[in-house]
């Protein structure tokens, strides 16, 4: 981390909302007024992330799980940060460049740039260790990482008898015992890398779910429920969340087709 960027912590809303697009500069929305030099320091420490733009409004964060996991984690770190949006339906040469799978997210890291939500956060850690967002071992069950794929299964389901309702109800009982013992986070009362990555997951579960299948967790899962409207209430979620349109628009297809 440069010394300039260390010193200043800015408010992460006036960073978050400065977009910055591949052929176009838009002047940032200041919802904090900065002195002049403060803004120009925050400028050039600005980190460069490369996110998939919204499908329903223009130069908007699109719904990508993946991006929000790394802009939260540069949110709860009080890293400075510039978005790239790039429209995924069709890709710009520029995204192909710097990453040939013309996947995103990617990071540009000490003048390189680097793809995978995983790999970025855990370089993200290394970089940037305060506050720490390490999970201990033991905490950073796989469980977690499964209730995502048993929630797609659940929403591309046509058979109402198909078992795929009830295991992603099994899979949330199991958080909800969990959250009940270890709660209210993953880590406890701080939150942690795992719970950056459950969130955006967590929230095209709710959104999709309840567009598609009229679905919402149930109120017998009450620590899932409030461990999801403490972390969807979270400044750094609020920041970086989809638009609902948008999450509705990205499943579409595949709950349909
Ligand atoms: N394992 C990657 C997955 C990233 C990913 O699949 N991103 C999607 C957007 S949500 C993407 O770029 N899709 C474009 C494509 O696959 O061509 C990560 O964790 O960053």
């Amino acid at each position: 981390m440069s010394t300039t960027t260390t010193r200043i912590h800015p408010t992460t809303t006036a960073l978050s909302s400065t977009v910055k697009h591949h052929h176009l500069l838009r002047p940032p929305h200041r919802h904090v007024v900065f002195p002049r030099r403060r803004m120009q320091t925050m400028a050039a420490a600005a980190l460069q992330v490369c996110v998939k733009s919204s499908v329903t409004v223009p130069n908007k964060l699109g719904d990508c799980p993946f991006c929000q996991r790394v802009l939260l984690t540069l949110e709860e770190k009080h890293v400075p940060y510039e978005l790239k949006l790039a429209d995924l339906a069709h890709k710009p040469d520029w995204l192909l460049k710097i990453n040939p799978e013309g996947k995103v997210p990617v990071v540009k890291l000490d003048d390189k740039w680097i793809a995978d939500s995983d790999v970025i956060t855990q370089i993200l850690e290394d970089k940037y260790p305060e506050p720490p967002l390490t999970t201990p071992p033991d905490k950073a069950s796989v469980y977690w990482a499964k209730i995502f794929s048993t929630f797609i299964g659940f929403l591309k389901s046509k058979d109402l008898n198909d078992g795929t309702e009830q295991a992603l109800i099994n899979q949330l009982s199991t958080f909800n015992d969990y959250l009940k013992i270890n709660g209210p986070f993953v880590n406890g009362d701080q939150v942690c890398s795992v719970d950056l990555s459950l969130a955006p997951k967590m929230h095209h579960m709710e959104i999709a779910l309840g567009h598609f299948k009229s679905w919402s967790v149930a109120d017998s899962l009450p620590y899932v429920k409030s461990y999801i409207k403490s972390i969807f209430s979270r400044d750094s979620f609020t920041k970086t969340s989809a638009l609902k349109e948008d999450i509705i628009a990205g499943w579409r297809p595949k709950v349909l087709g």
